[in-house]
């Protein structure tokens, strides 16, 4: 486990919620990682060496190894430091994450966005508006439908109060899975909505464990640069066993190429690369470049769209 945990880096800013999510579950398993800060906007040619085109954020590297998107980090970081699990209570709730990664998450930007439509810088407001509300999105709309959009997030902010009931943690005596998914929202909300205090104010007791997530910290993070993290790769060998689900619908075989994406309509570019891995879980591609050598990119296979590619 040492010999893991002395090679995580997760490639994130500070500001980024979806990021907090994950750097909660480090805390919770006390884990020791390295940090290096990416650009919160496109262009990202430190990032996309690793991920072959992924942008969002955050990203983990265990050697060569790469995994995209905050769901597939925390299955591989529960895989390989078990110890304190993510699931004190047996409680397998992965399920949570469509809803919280789901529909809050979309309201809780709404508000955000919608609340400093005139402050925003005009190259965040249009990343981020295509990125989550598609290329005909509106800023305008959400401002002019706050009261409506922060309403929503009243009621979705009053379902997560009801599912933490009087309860220490989401799971009981001790936090898991479902804490990392829930605290990242309010985090959000708490410093990033101008009225978020004023609007938590009315949950005390999920204000109260909010705090109780905060106080499990980060765990001990040291900085790495972009090129250090490079290195890693480059000495490193992918650890990825090959898998391939001859029952999935899609027929490919091992080392096709294909390309991988986020779906919507968020602009993203697909990553693209050879098979190595496909189950009902995860979608994983092998990929070379000069600076990184030979890397497998993992995502979750829930919310990506995988394309058989001529060439890679
Ligand atoms: N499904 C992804 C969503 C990630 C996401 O949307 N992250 C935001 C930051 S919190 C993002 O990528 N924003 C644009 C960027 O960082 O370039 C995950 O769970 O990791």
């Amino acid at each position: 486990m040492d010999c893991v945990t002395a090679k995580i880096v997760l490639h994130h800013y500070p500001q980024s919620p979806v990021s907090e999510k994950v750097r909660v579950a480090f805390g919770i398993k006390r884990i020791a990682w390295h940090s290096v800060h990416i650009p919160r906007l496109p262009p990202k040619p430190e990032l996309v060496l690793l991920t072959g085109g992924y942008r969002r954020t955050p990203v983990m590297q265990i050697g060569a190894d790469i995994y995209c998107d905050s769901l597939c980090i925390l299955h591989a970081l529960q895989q390989f430091v078990p110890s304190p699990t993510l699931f004190p209570d047996d409680n397998d709730c992965w399920v949570l994450s469509a809803w919280t990664d789901g529909q809050f998450f979309r309201q809780a930007v709404a508000v955000v966005l919608g609340s400093e439509v005139d402050n925003l810088p005009p190259e965040f407001a249009a990343d981020r508006g295509r990125l989550y509300f598609g290329r005909n999105y509106d800023l305008n709309a959400l401002a002019a439908g706050l009261d409506h959009l922060v309403g929503q997030l009243r009621a979705h902010l009053t379902v997560m109060q009801q599912l933490l009931g009087e309860r220490r943690f989401m799971h009981g005596e001790q936090p898991g899975l479902a804490d990392t998914l829930c605290y990242y929202l309010v985090w959000f909300i708490q410093g990033r909505y101008r009225k978020g205090p004023r609007l938590l104010a009315d949950f005390p007791f999920l204000q109260a464990w909010a705090k109780r997530v905060e106080a499990f910290g980060h765990g001990r993070q040291s900085e790495m640069s972009a090129e250090e993290s490079h290195n890693i790769a480059l000495r490193a060998h992918p650890i990825t066993d090959p898998v391939i689900d001859v029952a999935d619908p899609l027929r490919l075989r091992l080392g096709d190429p294909v390309g991988v994406v986020p779906e919507g309509d968020g602009g993203d570019p697909p990553v693209h690369g050879e098979l190595v891995c496909l189950t009902s879980e995860t979608i994983s591609v092998r990929r070379w470049h000069e600076r990184v050598g030979d890397v497998v990119v993992h995502f979750p296979r829930i919310g990506y769209r995988i394309s058989a590619a001529d060439s890679c």
